[in-house]
């Protein structure tokens, strides 16, 4: 508490006061305190009494002693599972570091949170069952050897598994952190990338609410809980999306955040307090804060705090001297923490120094944590968040108890064992502590038979992940006609065209309710305001004005069924819905199709971390790169053009990326793409960049579409080649029509040029780099050949490569053309100008190609040198302007 309230110039007419007050509360109850409390406040402000603005309440707990409801469970059996798994996770991590050092995990982590899990697994986690969605819970990534361990006493997990963690690829060991596709039977959400799991589970939350507002899905009995640690609120994406989790009322979403005050290096707030910095946010942010900080040896003290002290010295005393108290004697604590004021002293003079050091904090405390989670769960119209406080690496006393190096604690010797051992009371022999062997009581214990009880009642196991979706009947290649037409005289964008079959698959009968749209602010950007109307905009209000354009045919129309997922500017924000929809297919056994659009620079640039979560989650949909291009985004400039999202792309072995030039390309690879995700059940998802410049969509040719998926196919052949030197031209995106204007230019200078068309270079590569391992693991047999290689076999000419992209996406496949490839592309900053300027300037245009061509020729002595020097002046190209790369 401020300062402010501190000066008390009559303490007993203050007393009378608090009595007044405790008389209507004991008589009449807390909403009736609470009016009068509102009413006096109201009076004071018109008097001119002003207060300062705080957002925190006193560090004590939320919830007093006497609401704290009965606790159900058997407090005793529970102690000992919670014992037992403690120490089990405790021993995988160090056998593990036994068997090879370095090989990581942490003790300490679960040490501190262990009531917090265990409380939720006895009394709250509802598993996933037919026909009931269940809860969604987010673990602490670094926790999860007290996961296992607690799998382990299920029965789930073998001994065998828990002695070979984090050895995933040398013994089929248990994974080192939550990873759906390493171990996709269990783990349902990848966490450890500190801040992704916070803000997957509030648009996992968000989601549940838009499938249930819907009418896809049931979702009303599930909760979302993650489990976060206090540094891990460091992260931005931890607290950036907040806000938007009360907007949304998103009272299916708990937050747990395990306050140990401690994050790897050291103290998270030494010189401050994180529980009170969280509360003011959360509280700000529209949350229902429930502190739980102190366990229930410290209720006496406070009941018998008439005057406060002890509330103002809990609240004065900062995180990092808390935390020396967590290491300090009993005597230290009495004379430092207490030592402030004679009527603290007194308080505690009749407890022992040993006592003082074991007085528990809340986070240790199951009934204070059953409490705050029944609150949290309880709750009606806004999320709760839990602030927990506890001590890392509890348990661990010496080795690591509170200390600031407990995070990287991986061993402990012999005498610390025993203390363990001694101090969980885990019935193992002296002689075998050096062994550390795991424990598991008899499947007819106690223990085993409660813990397994527990579970049948809340449905089943958690965590546990199963693909519950049937496979989608596949949607044939015909039913994509409209788009292997010419658009005659028409100028289309592939922007346009790909909204356009977006819009046609929201209207099939079959599979449009599935499709969820999304993007953060820029559907005019992409003419997907014509969702808006037809579709609508999902919102859980409604719409509660009329909306300024209602007069207009494409007006925003908001509504509780909306379909269209409208973020607003948050990239992250919706790659977390798209994750949350492309993972549907398991969480709720709804195939839904998700297609996240947004400006191609600001995806796997700026949010790449959470599109690899989604590889890891296994998720699915179709990431939609639009304005895409350095050169084809012609005004933005610098911060906007995307040149190298291709490159990157590559880099996330789930993603098939495509770069398009055509409608019907696009056709192909979406019928392609829900083929594999949707029938085939691949966990993938399809990377699309489409662009904004407008042309004619000629007409698909015969027979390019086996061609289109695997990432190339000829698209014009050099018309009379015989007997002139030749060239292959590839061409992506916008900047395939500057390869069919450089087969005219060299044409003319009586060089013949085909053209094809790369749809894909990574996928190119991978063929080819699968084919590269089989042929060197599989000496003297049959040699297998890249697509690529037996594409070009029989035209054994070099290859110009263009795009839109830098000069390292083609060179993804130079070693696989036997003649040769010479990439053009958009190294460097972009920069706004016209297109022409730009392709000019980024030397991609048709006469950056033909000199390219004619250069590869000359060297070969294909072609006469002079005519390279003369085609460079004819084009107008100038050889001395600035290298892009560097400009
Ligand atoms: C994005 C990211 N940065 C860094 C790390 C490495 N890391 C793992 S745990 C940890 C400290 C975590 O502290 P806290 O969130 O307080 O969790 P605690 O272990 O204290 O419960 C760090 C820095 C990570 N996993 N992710
Ligand atoms: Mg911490």
């Amino acid at each position: 508490m401020d300062a402010f309230f501190r000066t008390d110039s009559d303490p007993a007419d203050t007393s009378a006061w608090i009595e007044s007050l405790d008389t209507v509360l004991h008589s009449e109850g807390a909403p009736r305190a609470r009016y009068l409390l509102g009413r006096l406040l109201e009076h004071a402000l018109t008097r001119g009494v002003t207060l300062p603005f705080t957002a925190n309440t006193p560090y004590i707990n939320t919830i007093p002693p006497d609401e704290q409801p009965v606790y159900p469970g058997a407090r005793e059996i529970e102690r000992r599972i919670r014992s037992l798994i403690r120490w089990n996770a405790m021993a995988m991590v160090v056998r593990a570091n036994r068997l090879y050092s370095g090989l990581g995990g942490h003790i300490s982590t679960y040490a501190s949170c262990a009531t917090l899990f265990e409380t939720g697994f006895n009394h709250f986690f509802r598993a996933h069952q037919d026909g009931v969605a269940g809860d969604h819970v987010y673990f602490q990534g670094h926790a999860s050897p007290g996961v296992y361990a607690r799998a382990f006493l299920e029965g789930r997990i073998s001994a065998a598994q828990m002695h070979a963690f984090r050895r995933e690829v040398s013994a089929n060991g248990i994974s080192s952190y939550p990873h759906p596709w390493l171990m996709p039977d269990f783990w349902e959400f990848p966490t450890v990338s500190m801040g992704l799991s916070p803000i997957s589970s509030i648009y996992q939350a968000r989601f549940n609410r838009y499938l249930r507002n819907r009418g896809i899905c049931d979702t009303d009995g599930s909760h979302v809980w993650a489990f976060i640690g206090d540094g891990e609120s460091d992260e931005p994406e931890t607290l950036g999306a907040i806000t938007l989790a009360a907007r949304e009322h998103l009272d299916n979403l708990i937050w747990v955040i395990n306050c140990n005050l401690q994050r790897l290096d050291g103290p998270v707030r030494g010189n401050g307090k994180i529980i009170q910095e969280l509360e003011a946010l959360f509280r700000g942010a529209g949350w229902n804060v429930i502190k739980v900080i102190w366990g229930d040896d410290w209720d006496p003290l406070l009941a018998k705090d008439a005057h406060g002290l002890l509330v103002q010295r809990m609240g004065e005393v900062t995180d990092g001297q808390y935390q020396k108290y967590v290491v300090s004697s009993g005597e230290y604590i009495r004379s430092h923490f207490f030592g402030t004021h004679p009527e603290l002293l007194a308080m505690v003079a009749d407890l022992t120094d040993a006592k003082l050091r074991k007085m528990r904090r809340g986070g240790h405390d199951p009934e204070k944590v059953y409490a705050a989670y029944r609150a949290a769960v309880d709750h009606v119209g806004a999320p709760s968040v839990i602030l927990a406080k506890t001590i890392k690496g509890y348990g661990l006393g010496e080795a690591g108890e509170g200390r600031n190096v407990t995070h990287q604690q991986k061993k402990m010797n012999e005498k610390e064992l025993r203390e363990f051992r001694d101090r969980f009371g885990i019935p193992i022999a002296d002689r075998e502590l050096a062994e550390t062997p795991f424990y598991r009581p008899p499947d007819d214990s106690e223990e085993i038979e409660y813990l397994l009880e527990r579970r049948r009642q809340l449905g089943g196991l958690v965590p546990s992940r199963r693909v519950r979706a049937e496979p989608l009947a596949p949607l044939p290649l015909e039913w994509f006609r409209e788009f292997f037409d010419d658009s005659g005289e028409r100028e289309v964008a592939t922007t346009m065209a790909l909204v356009r079959m977006l819009q046609r698959l929201m209207n099939d009968k079959t599979i449009g309710h599935l499709i969820v749209p999304i993007v953060p602010d820029e559907a005019r950007t992409f003419g997907m305001d014509a969702l808006f109307r037809k579709f609508g905009i999902y919102s859980h209000l409604g719409q509660r004005y009329e909306p300024a354009d209602s007069d207009v045919v494409l007006f925003y129309r908001e509504a509780t069924d909306g379909q269209l997922l409208e973020e607003g500017i948050t990239e992250a924000g919706a790659m977390a819905s798209f994750t949350a929809a492309g993972t549907a297919y398991a969480t709720h056994g709804i195939n839904a199709i998700p297609f996240f659009f947004f400006y191609s620079m600001f995806g796997f640039q700026r949010i790449g971390d959470l599109i690899w979560q989604n590889a890891d989650a296994r998720g699915r949909g179709f990431l939609v790169g639009a304005t895409a291009g350095r050169t084809t985004l012609a005004g933005e400039g610098l911060q906007h053009q995307d040149g190298h999202s291709h490159l990157l792309a590559s880099t996330v072995p789930t993603v098939h990326a495509y770069d398009s030039a055509f409608a019907y390309e696009l056709a192909v690879i979406v019928q392609d793409g829900l083929r594999r995700m949707y029938v085939e059940n691949e966990p993938c998802c399809y990377y699309l960049t489409v662009y904004n410049e407008m042309y004619p969509m000629p007409a698909m040719p015969a027979g390019v579409a086996d061609g289109i998926r695997r990432g190339l196919y000829k698209l014009a052949p050099a018309p009379d080649a015989e007997g002139k030197p030749r060239v292959h031209l590839f061409g992506s995106g916008p900047i395939l029509r500057s390869a069919l204007a450089a087969q005219r230019l060299l044409a003319e200078r009586g060089v013949a040029a085909d053209v094809w068309s790369v749809t894909s270079y990574s996928e190119l590569r991978r063929d080819a780099l699968a084919c590269e391992r089989w042929n060197m693991l599989h000496p003297g047999e049959a040699e297998r050949v890249p697509y690529l290689t037996r594409a070009l076999a029989d035209e054994p000419w070099p290859v110009i490569a263009a795009s839109d992209y830098m000069k390292a996406v083609a060179d993804q496949v130079a070693r696989f053309v036997p003649a040769g490839l010479t990439p053009l592309g958009t190294d460097g900053f972009g920069r706004s100008d016209t297109r022409d300027a730009l392709r000019r300037f980024f030397e991609v245009d048709a006469a950056a190609i033909t000199v390219a061509a004619l250069h590869t020729l000359a060297r070969r002595g294909a072609v006469d040198a002079a005519i390279v020097r003369r085609t460079i002046e004819d084009l107008g190209v100038d050889p001395e302007q600035p290298d892009p790369a560097t400009a």
